[in-house]
């Protein structure tokens, strides 16, 4: 896969393509990187990419033409024409399914704005895709773009490790982890479950499926809704629904499960 990065702050993306697993992705060759910036495509003495909006009002607002030449200058990988995602408030709001449907792409744009935003002209006739990583006020588009590159890399075949993946598979179907313990057994006189060290392998792995389904009832019960459960799953959500259920998202008063 190949992944072009507009931005007005190339350094900003300088670290994580610098460690661990997205470093081995790049040196394994299985994501090619660019980084550009939108100011090389500015033609003025001071390299202004900014203006304020017609109309009047506060800020400044990115100009249409560096982005439009930065887009246009990007060489096309195969056949296809690429991606071409702009990072906004305004658009849809990423989830594992976009990271998978964009995991399958060849050539991924990322433009990242700046300021109040860009030139109503870069959405309508450049944008091929418009995301926002999630309901809170971010000053660019720098941040939600390393989320999405983060969650779209790790789909990518190879990226990750076969440990890695593997302790993929129990993250799979939409649910939330189970409880996690390592030694000491007794850590400041709080105890590993009893089970865990039971060395029983099947009732060790009802427990923790167990878990998944209580913790995600609990705290995120939107995502039982659209999970894949089979029947001994739906046995247990309907036991717990009736029966001694705690409020949701009662997270640290729920200690005692
Ligand atoms: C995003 C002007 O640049 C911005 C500002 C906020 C912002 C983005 C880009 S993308 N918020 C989000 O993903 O919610």
């Amino acid at each position: 896969m190949k992944i072009d990065v507009l931005t007005l702050f190339p350094p900003m993306f300088e670290a994580p393509f610098s460690f661990g697993i997205f470093k081995r992705a790049v040196d394994n060759g299985l994501v090619e990187v660019k980084v550009t910036n939108i100011r090389d495509y500015t033609h003025d003495k001071h390299h202004v990419v900014d203006d304020s909006p017609y109309g009047g009002g506060a800020g400044m607002v990115l100009k249409p033409g560096p982005i439009f030449e930065a887009v246009e200058d990007i060489k096309t990988v195969g056949d296809e024409p690429p991606h071409v995602i702009l990072l906004t408030p305004q658009g849809r709001l990423f989830n594992q399914q976009i990271a998978q449907e964009f995991s399958q792409k060849k050539h991924l744009v990322f433009i990242c704005g700046h300021y109040e935003g860009e030139d109503e002209r870069v959405r309508e006739h450049l944008a091929t895709d418009e995301i926002s990583i999630g309901d809170y006020v971010l000053t660019g588009g720098e941040l939600p773009a390393m989320v999405v590159i983060d969650s779209v890399l790790r789909l990518i075949p190879g990226v990750l490790g076969s440990e890695e993946s593997a302790l993929d598979d129990s993250h799979a179907g939409g649910l939330l982890e189970y409880p996690q313990y390592t030694r000491p057994e007794d850590f400041r006189g709080w105890k590993v479950p009893e089970i865990l060290l039971s060395g029983d392998h099947a009732r060790i792995a009802r427990w923790r499926r167990e878990q998944i389904i209580k913790r995600t009832l609990e705290r995120r019960p939107e995502l039982i809704n659209k999970a894949n459960l089979g029947l001994e799953d739906k046995k247990l959500v309907a036991r717990l629904i009736s029966g001694k259920s705690k409020a949701p998202h009662a997270h640290k008063a729920s200690a005692g499960e």
